[in-house]
């Protein structure tokens, strides 16, 4: 886990309530306390230690052992059998067995991706679980996964409308290896359909492992900032990060308005100009560059300097059998004019590791 990172650990963002992601982390537990069911409340946890196993992070969801995510790639390793968890699904299987039956979950989290306007490696979920009672689907004479997904959709729904009133929005079937039938909802934002949560029914086995063989459960999972940036019309998720006060002071506690209507939205300060840097560079022989390898050591040497990072062109010489990429990159602050000397110091720093940490030929 690089500097960069292990500093990120412990800010709660999501705890302070006039930063953006605590304003609106209040306005979804003010929604799910309005949803009133049978057994009450949901209950709201949001000081979960990050640090988890990897039994809860992956096998407690039934992440299969040769699956992608618990790579050294994508996932950040503490030690050899714990993680900074990669999503708030490690906490359903403890939770259930704690006996509860309707929560929340609110976290950062941690995954090495790519770099743009809408990843960073630290980031929010909020995690949603309602379990249902076999008397629930048998008084509405329907299955109990249809009960369950017909609840999750509409409740689901209901936020969104709650959060932005009319908005467009599209579900979109998706896999997750803890929910059957599972889905991903997107919303369009600044031109693109914007994949804000995933959702499904959950899979029955974690509920054999809590005890709970003879129920039947949602779960959800949705990306805080995805959602902020959306509602306050924020353009950058670096800007989460940011201390400078022309961010800071546009947002309080109580600002939000049902359905967005009449909400302040955030006032973009003038951005500075982006200064763009190439590389290209011949792979190494065997297929151990990746791009989250690259991402991961750009962020490390540029912080939140760096905006972008974008394969333009890749080839192949068929000779020589070598793979030739061309990255580019883009640096700008967000608060400052950066110096032409500052990137240059930067680039060399990259073009340094890139050549005695991932082993590629610079061109
Ligand atoms: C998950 O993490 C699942 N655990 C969600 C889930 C929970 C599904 C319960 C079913 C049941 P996914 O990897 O798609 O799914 O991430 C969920 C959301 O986190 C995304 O929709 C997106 O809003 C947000 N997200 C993902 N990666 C990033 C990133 N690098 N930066 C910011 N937000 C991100
Ligand atoms: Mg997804």
């Amino acid at each position: 886990v690089s500097e960069y990172i292990f500093d990120k650990i412990d800010k709660g963002l999501h705890r302070l309530p006039d930063h953006p992601l605590g304003i609106l982390k209040a306005v979804i537990e003010n929604y799910f306390t309005s949803q009133h069911t049978e057994k009450g409340h949901f209950v709201m946890f949001d000081d979960l230690a990050p640090v988890v196993t990897t039994y809860a992070n992956f096998d407690s969801v039934l992440v299969p052992v040769d699956h992608v995510s618990r790579s050294t790639n994508d996932t950040y390793y503490v030690t050899e059998d714990t993680v900074l968890r990669c999503h708030t699904s490690a906490h359903q299987l403890e939770l259930l067995k704690n006996g509860h039956r309707q929560f929340l979950v609110t976290g950062d989290v941690y995954r090495r991706d790519s770099i743009d306007a809408t990843h960073f490696p630290v980031f929010h979920q909020v995690e949603g679980v309602r379990v249902f009672e076999p008397h629930e689907w048998e008084s509405r004479n329907i299955s109990s996964l249809e009960l369950a997904s017909t609840e999750l959709k509409t409740t689901l729904e209901g936020l969104v409308r709650h959060l932005f009133g009319d908005c467009e929005m599209r579900w979109v079937d998706a896999y997750f290896p803890f929910t059957e039938p599972s889905y991903e909802l997107e919303i369009f934002f600044q031109g693109e359909w914007l994949e804000v949560l995933g959702c499904g029914v959950m899979q029955s086995s974690i509920l054999d492992n809590a005890s709970l063989g003879d129920r039947r459960a949602w779960a959800f999972g949705l990306g805080l900032e995805r959602l902020a940036m959306i509602l306050f019309d924020i353009p950058d998720i670096r800007l989460f990060w940011t201390s400078d006060t022309r961010f800071s002071a546009q947002f309080s506690a109580g600002m939000f308005k049902a359905g967005g209507v009449g909400m302040k939205k955030f006032a973009s300060y003038s951005k500075y100009p982006p200064c763009y840097k190439d590389a290209s560079f011949w792979l190494p022989d065997d297929s151990s560059f990746t791009e989250n390898t690259l991402c991961e050591l750009v962020r490390d040497a540029a912080g939140s300097l760096v905006e972008e990072v974008k394969l333009i062109d890749e080839f192949t010489n068929p000779k020589l059998g070598r793979t030739s990429n061309c990255y580019r990159f883009t640096y700008r602050s967000m608060e400052r004019s950066l110096t032409d000397e500052e990137v240059n110091k930067i680039q060399e720093i990259v073009r340094a590791r890139l050549e005695s940490e991932l082993r590629v030929t610079l061109r």
